[in-house]
């Protein structure tokens, strides 16, 4: 059976995951989308075949829509997540979930009111081949516990429109969640260091930022976020445990030796370097939605990231130590 997707939102990400639903996952088919922005929903609909309707809620209430991905604006996720609990449909939100801890609760409580799984959250790092397995050495147990964990996310350059807070709510949030699912344990605390700026910056920005997390058991996790970096996206992440380190591979790529030097490529963009990783995301995301069983990111999974991402930026602002907060978490729903 295929499944029928509305999608609310076809800017850069939406239209991406539109090609991904109607060129490259089975058993999918996009037949609805909007925008606010009309003419690029009207654009994108009839290059598809789809039907652009006015709004995301109509969308949602369309009969034909089984399924609703939302890649709007991270302030309007909310409203359409909840409104798709609502109608009982599932519904596949990049990230945020929320810009908010208190809407992302509101979340939670309504699918637990709806009494089965019907959110997922756009967190494709957990899709990533290299942190897939990368999970699998540590879930396997013979380097014994995790101690410690590098990371590094660095991005070529960003527009102007970033701010420092971004590092952490838009940015540092993939490695928030990665840790937590690789290490199965929830991240109890988190301080921000502000390095020397680099001059080739926007003002108003802290670039780069240096985070530090603690989770539950005392593993120490540091974060170097740098978004104006010049040369690549550049993802890194190692795990140091107790006999043995395991480090993401970097993506595959020749070597070319010539004029007395050898050179590999870095990557350019998140796009590119986790391509793969959105692809296994949403056929992964419809197989379980024709089963009737979310197996991917969760709507709780939305809500930690939002708590963390809070108590990072209070950290980046009062350069303290922030203990993180969470409400006890709700029993698993089918
Ligand atoms: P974008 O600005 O290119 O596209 C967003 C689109 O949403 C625009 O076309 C805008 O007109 C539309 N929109 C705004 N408000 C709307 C509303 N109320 N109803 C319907 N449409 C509305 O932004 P983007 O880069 O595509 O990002 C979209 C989302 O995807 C953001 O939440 C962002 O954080 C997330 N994102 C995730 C990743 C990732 O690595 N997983 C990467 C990039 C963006
Ligand atoms: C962007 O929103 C993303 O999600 C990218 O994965 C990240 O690398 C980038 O820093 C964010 O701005």
């Amino acid at each position: 059976v295929t499944v029928s997707v509305g999608v609310i939102g076809t800017g850069m990400i939406g239209q991406d995951h539109i090609r991904r639903l109607t060129e490259v996952v089975p058993g999918a088919s996009v037949v609805a989308v909007s925008d606010v922005d009309a003419a690029r929903a009207a654009g994108v609909a009839s290059g598809i075949g789809a039907r652009a309707l006015p709004s995301g809620h109509d969308v949602i209430a369309d009969p034909a829509v089984a399924a609703v991905v939302v890649t709007s604006w991270g302030p309007t996720h909310a409203e359409y997540v909840l409104a798709a609990i609502a109608a009982g449909k599932y519904v596949f939100c990049e990230k945020p979930l929320a810009t908010t801890a208190e809407d992302c609760l509101r979340i939670v409580e309504a699918e637990q009111a709806a009494g089965r799984r019907l959110v997922q959250v756009g967190f494709m790092r957990r899709y990533d081949a290299g942190y897939r397995a990368m999970k699998q050495v540590l879930d396997g147990g013979r380097l014994g516990h995790p101690l410690l964990v590098h990371c590094v996310h660095r991005n070529v350059t960003v527009p102007e429109s970033y701010h420092s807070d971004m590092a952490v709510q838009d940015t540092a949030v993939h490695e928030i969640d990665a840790i937590r699912w690789l290490l199965g344990e929830e991240i109890v605390s988190a301080q921000v260091l502000r390095p020397r700026v680099t001059s080739r910056r926007f003002e108003h920005l802290q670039d780069p930022q240096f985070m530090l997390f603690e989770t539950a058991s005392g593993v120490r996790v540091d974060l170097e976020v740098f978004v104006n970096c010049q040369f690549g996206y550049d993802i890194q992440c190692e795990t140091v445990c107790e006999a043995g380190t395991v480090r993401l591979p970097d993506p595959a790529d020749v070597i070319v030796k010539a004029a007395g030097g050898q050179r590999t490529g870095v990557l350019q963009d998140w796009k590119q370097r986790f391509g793969a990783a959105f692809d296994a995301e949403f056929a992964e995301w419809i197989a379980s939605v024709r089963e009737g069983r979310l197996t991917g990111p969760s709507a709780w999974d939305g809500y930690a990231a939002a708590v963390i991402t809070d108590a990072a930026t209070e950290a980046l602002h009062s350069g303290g130590v922030v203990s993180v907060r969470l409400k006890d978490r709700p029993g698993e729903l089918p």
